[in-house]
């Protein structure tokens, strides 16, 4: 059985900060796993570089739920972004070569393809409604089937969603972070009016989405839900932040709208109450930040048991090998939902050449074995990390708010 010679870290910023996990065999093949937490990229880049790489070097390479293991209850300190990010990267990695190893690519060993192809939605974002729902027509052409629409808030200068000029969304931006102002009020008012006009201009065979981004409160995510029971969203995402689980049951109470939670979730446990009470209908738990493959797909178990299924977190801060890995997952899983999909920046695609595909509203991972996702480091080297934060927000009095 190969053992683990060497491991590294890859720090580097191509169109923006990704930070890389590179583990090589003694038999000479490597794989990858992606470790980027946006805005605190070089916490785990410390983490896995002085406390982990160590105790992996000289390991099997094939023991991958034993590793996992071992770092998660072997730490004493559990779960988190950072560790869970450093185990998932890990994860990935160890995946990655036993695909390479096995001939197969890793949808094969996690079962077999369940679909043809993973449904994935786009971002249509508008200064104006009008905009959006212009930019989801203009993906509905390139064959997209869901569609998150986000418009700009009138009376608030700039909206979670709603990029800068005509650049592709990616706020953080910032070597301290920008201060947005929020009123919930004002939001509330705007988006039934978005949805109305979605529905109007784009038709009913589209799926339409649309993320709150933590901004409500149960009471206030309640009404939306309902206000935007006419339009019959595909889901609405984080309409409050989740920490405290039982609110969910608040929101349920006054709505049929589907929900979408887990993308900041670490483990199992920070959506166990949700799914075991039926209080969600999609888990947006990610490869990256939920520990790994193997993590995600304790997760994805547990929610299949309650008729939740997967929504994955896809945005641009999420590297290719995250969105490789998420792409095989998803073909395997029994209960998937959905994917989100934000097409990075043509350097990134350079430093991360890899197999997987977009074709008439569905991707698929590719059939080369393993991930089918490399880092080019040479590449990489030639752009050196930058610090880079996302916005904070305040509420129109000064306070402090949600982002
Ligand atoms: O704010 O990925 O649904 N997608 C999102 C993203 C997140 C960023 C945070 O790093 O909410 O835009
Ligand atoms: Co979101």
């Amino acid at each position: 059985m190969p053992k683990i010679r060497s491991a590294k870290v890859i720090v580097a910023s191509p169109a923006r900060n990704f930070v890389t996990l590179k583990i090589e065999t003694e038999d000479g093949v490597h794989g990858v796993g992606d470790a980027t937490l946006n805005g605190r990229e070089l916490a785990v880049a410390s983490y896995l570089g002085d406390h982990v790489i160590p105790c992996l070097i000289g390991r099997e390479a094939h023991r991958i739920e034993d590793i996992w293991q071992y770092l998660y209850r072997g730490a004493y300190w559990r779960r988190g972004p950072v560790t869970m990010s450093a185990i998932a990267a890990v994860d990935m990695a160890l995946w990655d070569i036993k695909g390479k190893i096995a001939g197969l690519p890793l949808y094969q060993l996690l079962g077999g393809a369940s679909r043809d192809g993973v449904m994935v939605y786009c971002h249509a974002n508008g200064t104006t409604i009008e905009e959006a729902v212009a930019a989801g027509r203009a993906y509905m052409d390139q064959g997209y089937k869901a569609v998150r629409l986000q418009a700009g808030v009138p009376g608030l200068k700039s909206t979670y969603g709603v990029p800068k000029g005509k650049q592709p969304y990616e706020p953080a931006d910032a070597d301290i972070p920008t201060e947005n102002l929020w009123s919930t009020e004002k939001y509330m008012r705007s988006v039934p009016a978005l949805f109305e006009a979605g529905r109007d201009k784009l038709g009913w065979d589209v799926h339409l989405l649309h993320d709150a981004h933590h901004r409500l409160t149960p009471i206030e995510a309640g009404r939306l839900g309902k206000d935007l029971e006419p339009f019959r969203l595909f889901w609405l995402e984080d309409p409050v932040p989740a920490e405290n689980q039982e609110s969910f049951r608040l929101i349920r109470r006054h709505t049929t709208t589907p929900l979408a939670v887990g993308e900041v979730f670490n483990t199992i446990w920070d959506c166990k109450q949700l799914i075991e009470e039926q209080l969600i209908d999609y888990i947006r738990a990610t490869v990256v930040h939920a520990g790994g493959i193997t993590h995600l797909r304790r997760i994805a178990s547990l929610a299949d048991l309650y008729n939740v299924r997967t929504g994955c977190h896809g945005a641009t801060d999420l590297s290719p090998i995250a969105m490789a890995a998420a792409l095989h997952f998803n073909l395997a899983v029994p209960n998937f939902g959905i994917q989100e999909h934000m097409s990075h920046a043509p350097l990134t695609e350079t430093v991360f050449p890899h197999t997987y595909s977009y074709a008439g509203g569905y991707m698929h991972p590719g059939d080369k074995p393993g991930l089918g996702v490399d880092i080019d480091e040479a590449e990489a080297a030639k752009h050196p990390y930058k610090r880079a934060y996302l916005p904070v927000n305040r509420l129109e009095d000064g306070t402090l708010y949600n982002w």
